[in-house]
């Protein structure tokens, strides 16, 4: 019976089917770490901010419609939502809703909307909102309202409006929270 552990070019054998497979084996890693690197890299250069439940409401041919949606920025660097472009309505912008001497009212928002960095926007009812004006067709629950939202750095970001009914409109004394 041979001693196995105490030939020296057994040992040796062993040592280079080691370092070999060590060999393949890093060359793997390094192959996906290449890949994992070039999938971030492309994945940070397409868009680095990520929107959250893009939602709409109910609205007939020719009326008015809204967007909704959060926007998250994980990202180093501030970015700003400039304008939003879409072939479902004549007219599509950013507005803001906001109480005035006691009157709920809604203004263009100008110069768009900044995103801190690691920051996050809430387009909600009674605050930001997308105002869609001339809609050329009835938006119905279930239905979707397709738009891009186009960005100073991440720049334009497709975004499928879900109609939804949402939450009702409050009337502000259900809402003592609300900043004015
Ligand atoms: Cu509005």
């Amino acid at each position: 019976m041979p001693n196995l552990s105490s030939d020296p070019g057994g040992d040796y054998v062993g040592a280079m089917i080691t370092r070999r497979r060590l060999a393949a084996v890093s060359a793997l890693f390094l192959t996906s770490a290449a890949l994992l690197f070039a999938h971030g890299a492309a994945g940070a250069a397409a868009s680095a901010l990520t929107i959250q439940h893009p939602w709409s409401r109910p609205a007939t041919a020719g009326g008015v419609g809204v967007g909704y949606f959060t926007i998250l920025n994980p990202g180093k660097t501030p970015d700003r939502l400039l304008r939003v472009e879409t072939a479902a309505a004549q007219w599509a912008g950013l507005h803001v809703s906001q109480m005035r001497d006691g009157m709920m009212t809604m203004d263009e928002i100008k110069g768009g909307v900044r995103i801190d960095a690691g920051g996050r926007v809430d387009f909600q009812p009674g605050g930001l909102h997308v105002m869609f004006i001339g809609l050329k067709k009835p938006q119905k629950v279930g239905d979707v309202l397709p738009a891009t939202l186009v960005f100073e750095k991440a720049g334009r970001i497709k975004v499928d409006f879900k109609v939804e009914t949402g939450a009702p409109p409050k009337p502000m004394a259900d809402m003592p929270g609300m900043k004015h």
